[in-house]
């Protein structure tokens, strides 16, 4: 039964005596499902999911739901943020989640005010920006999805939870998230990351198709710098099967098409499919938001999270580097050797934010 409410606040859907699955519609283009009462699992988290609506959160807010993200015992209230026109959509979205009946999902709200949708939220996917179309350049990106993280990092400041974790998808992803960061000066900013773990699957499938070895046996293959195509994905440290990839490969392959196939998948995926990745995007945000979570037992992923200085990246600068996370931390790797390939790379990938930084020098707050 639809409900229209003159209010938009989450707590008084709380209080309003709904049984799960009823769906509460207010005039202020906000919508919610209200949860299930607790059953003695661990406490429900919030995680919140932006541009919701759209192609990716279509995949991953049901790997989200089934628990595949955060495990099997935590209960998730889900908390959703579109732009105005995305509301009808969303609606659409949360009637599918509620019709999933999935036994982790405490709550569903839908709302186009940051503000409600990061409310005390555990965990935060900044998914929702505008897409690369074919007459934008990376500068028109910027400048066109900038302003969004400025609102979002505010909001972020004012009512997340000071423990909250922050994977910023919507691209151009590390320096949105610097955006972001810049504008929640109460939130560590190593809470704040962005996704190269798509690029580090690419990574992963490549090395897999050409030896015939299951991805599951490929292990710390990772990427830095940017998420774009002057990423570099690292193969020197990669196990694949026990054997080093360096060993296992040529370096003319490794060098040559096998980067320039991570760094142009994306294209190759919208001239194939007639769209952008979608679910291999939704799919690495499991991967990275997981790994945060539960810990990686010692392997080496792909985080791109604001520069301590790590290997000469100035300060501040979103870059990925190699981490391994354990109790809820990620921890940079910050000793690995470098050669002159890797430092050449290291060097574009810095050229390349620090220009993206002074196109939003004036978004910073600063
Ligand atoms: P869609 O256009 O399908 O969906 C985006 C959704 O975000 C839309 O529903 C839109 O209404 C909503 N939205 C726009 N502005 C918003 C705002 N201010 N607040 C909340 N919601 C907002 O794009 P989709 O394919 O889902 O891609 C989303 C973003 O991910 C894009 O920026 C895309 O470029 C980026 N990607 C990032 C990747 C990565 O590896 N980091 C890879 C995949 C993808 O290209």
């Amino acid at each position: 039964m639809l409900y229209r409410l003159f209010c938009r606040k989450v707590l008084i859907l709380q209080s309003l005596p709904l049984a799960r699955g009823e769906i509460v519609s207010t005039d202020s283009n906000e919508i919610a499902i209200v949860g299930m009462a607790n059953d003695g699992m661990k406490k429900s988290i919030r995680v919140a999911v932006t541009g919701a609506a759209g192609n990716i959160g279509y995949a991953l807010l049901w790997r989200i739901a089934s628990g595949d993200c955060f495990g099997m015992n935590q209960p998730v209230t889900l908390q959703l943020l579109e732009i105005p026109p995305g509301m009808q959509r969303l609606e659409g979205v949360m009637m599918e989640l509620n019709d999933s009946a999935f036994p982790l999902v405490r709550g569903i709200l839908g709302t186009d005010d940051p503000n409600v949708a990061f409310k005390e939220a555990d965990v935060i996917f900044l998914v929702g920006s505008r897409p690369r179309t074919k007459d934008m350049d990376r500068s028109d990106l910027v400048a066109a999805n900038g302003p969004i993280f400025v609102g979002q990092g505010k909001a972020i400041d004012a009512v997340a939870s000071s423990k909250v974790k922050i994977i910023t998808v919507g691209n151009p992803c590390n320096t949105n998230a610097l955006i972001a960061c810049a504008n929640a000066p109460r939130i560590p900013p190593r809470q704040f990351t962005a996704m190269t773990r798509l690029d580090q699957n690419r990574a992963v499938g490549q090395m897999a198709e050409r030896s015939g070895v299951p991805a599951s046996k490929i292990n710390d293959l990772f990427i830095w710098g940017n998420h774009a195509n002057t990423m570099y994905p690292d193969p020197r440290f990669a196990m694949v099967d026990g054997k080093s990839a360096t060993e296992l490969f040529d370096r003319e392959w490794l060098q040559g098409d096998f980067l320039d196939t991570v760094a142009t998948r994306g294209k190759a995926i919208i001239v194939a499919r007639g769209a952008s990745s979608a679910a291999s995007a939704a799919s690495a945000a499991i991967d990275h938001m997981r790994d945060w979570w539960q810990g990686t037992d010692g392997r080496i992923v792909s985080m791109a999270l604001p520069s301590e200085g790590w290997y000469g990246v100035p300060e501040g600068l979103v870059f990925s580097f190699p981490c391994r996370c354990e109790n809820g931390d990620v921890i940079v790797v910050d000793n690995l050797p470098i050669d002159s390939f890797a430092q050449m790379k290291i060097d574009e990938n810095i050229a390349v934010l620090l220009e993206e930084r002074d196109a939003v020098s004036e978004l910073l707050g600063k």
